[in-house]
């Protein structure tokens, strides 16, 4: 039986922002800095930041999960993480009240301990887990060095090994960080804990390469032979969207370009049907390429046959459709050319893939058009979007998302201005005020 003593400690255990370390001398509110790692057999990214293991990224992701050991600290049903816990659930295991009755903070009991429904954002599968306190590590930074480590707790749920099993586990992953701006996303606890902004960065690496993430705001600075001012000044912002079906973030496109060839797709067949949640353009950090609706596909490889109509076809290399000859097709500082895909956003402007994002060479002698038709074995999201823009084209570019303000920037292909994600500098720098 539980005492009031061991009810207290536990209160006390999960109260939230506490910075158990740093060792910053003024405790300026310093953004946190991470490092990014492809892992290339999953396509998946993933940070070190639960002390000692690695979290999956995903962009939409409304929680984080990792797995727990038996003893670990609950958190009250009747506590304000609970209660944003339980807003959140909606979007996963959309029954979970029907299998379980005493366990999501609804039991009148003072007793009960918070659960929450971590999920595979591979296959979408979930599970109940309890809500508990978990050590996060990373270092502080000015944009351009780590400065100090900061540890600092986080909730999380507690995901069954079997839920986090498959390619998650092949990842190295213990878990997952969702980054939507939901209250217990990685950003926002982030923000919560250190007292910094609901603003983060993502430098996804290609290949084997290692990229950088800064949560807590800017700037962000990569070493480049070719500018030397701040990375994060090239950004350009457009708006996001959030999907209330599913949490997940969206953009608002109207039409697809090939080379500048318009793609035969409406804006209408595009668009994100606001009540229904289904249809529209979303941001994805888990699926490995862009995944296309058949119609809206068709229509954008339609005009990759217009556009490179005069070089030489090669053998499909699943997933990829149309293959070319690497040799005839040639190559520029940004990739092959003749193949830039643009998504033409509603209040103008384009999100603007280049070659190195559209093209993926799959041998010496061949190179694929990386987007793919969606069917049984492209990811699973609640809501059916239209489009889910992949992990490949996002990668060398720096993309900001500012959460309070719901906007999103991205600077193109680093390769315009000689670098790319794995040139942040590591190396420790100085603290300055
Ligand atoms: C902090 O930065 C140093 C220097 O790059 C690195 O060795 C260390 O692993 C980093 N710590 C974390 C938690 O990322
Ligand atoms: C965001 O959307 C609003 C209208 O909803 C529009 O006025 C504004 O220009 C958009 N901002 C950007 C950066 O696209
Ligand atoms: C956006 O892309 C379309 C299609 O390629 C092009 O016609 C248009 O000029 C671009 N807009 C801007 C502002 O670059
Ligand atoms: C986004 C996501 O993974 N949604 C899943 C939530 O849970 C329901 C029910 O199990 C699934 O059908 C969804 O795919």
């Amino acid at each position: 039986m539980y005492s009031s003593l061991v009810l207290t400690l536990i209160i006390l255990l999960s109260l939230p922002c506490t910075l158990i370390a740093t060792n910053d001398p003024n405790q300026t509110p310093r953004p946190i800095l991470v490092r990014i790692s492809k892992d290339t057999s999953t396509s998946l990214y993933t940070i070190p930041i639960k002390t000692g293991s690695r979290l999956v990224l995903d962009l939409g992701g409304p929680l984080l999960s990792s797995t727990c050991l038996a003893a670990h600290v609950n958190i009250p049903c009747r506590s304000s993480v609970c209660a944003a816990e339980i807003q959140e659930n909606r979007w996963n295991c959309s029954s979970p009240s029907s299998t379980n009755t005493n366990g999501a903070g609804r039991s009148s009991s003072s007793l009960c301990s918070c659960s929450a429904y971590p999920y595979n954002p591979l296959d979408g599968r979930c599970a109940r887990g309890d809500v508990t306190t978990t050590p996060m590590l990373a270092n502080a930074t000015d944009g351009v060095n780590p400065l100090y480590p900061v540890a600092f707790p986080v909730h999380a749920a507690c995901a069954p090994a079997s839920l986090l099993g498959g390619s998650l586990a092949s990842a190295g992953a213990v878990g997952v960080a969702g980054l939507s701006d939901s209250p217990l996303s990685l950003p926002s606890q982030v923000a919560a804990s250190l007292g910094v902004a609901r603003t983060f960065a993502l430098c996804l690496p290609g290949g084997s390469g290692t990229g950088a993430a800064i949560f807590g705001g800017g700037p962000f600075r990569l070493f480049s032979v070719a500018y030397t001012g701040i990375t994060s000044d090239l950004v350009s912002y457009f708006n996001i969207t959030r999907n209330a079906r599913n949490g997940r973030i969206y953009i608002d496109v109207v039409g697809i370009a090939v080379n500048q060839r318009g793609a035969d797709v409406s804006p209408e067949s595009l668009a994100l049907d606001a009540v229904g949640g289904r249809g529209g353009v979303m941001i994805s950090t888990v699926a490995p390429y862009t995944v296309l609706r058949p119609d809206i596909y068709r229509a954008v490889i339609d005009a990759v046959d217009a556009e490179l109509a005069f070089i030489p076809r090669m053998p499909a290399s699943p997933p990829f459709e149309r293959c070319f000859d690497a040799w005839a097709l040639g190559s520029t500082r940004v990739g092959p050319p003749l193949s830039n895909v643009d998504f033409t956003l509603r209040h103008g402007g384009n999100l603007t893939f280049l070659g190195a994002n559209t093209m993926v060479q799959v041998n010496e002698r061949t190179l694929c058009f990386a987007f793919v038709e969606m069917g049984p074995t492209t990811p699973v999201i609640d809501g059916s979007p239209a489009v889910i823009i992949g992990g490949y084209q996002l990668e060398n570019q720096l993309l900001v998302f500012d959460l309070e303000k719901g906007i999103m920037g991205s600077s193109g292909l680093l390769f315009w201005i000689r670098t790319t994600c794995s040139n942040f500098d590591f190396s420790w720098g100085i603290p300055r005020n």
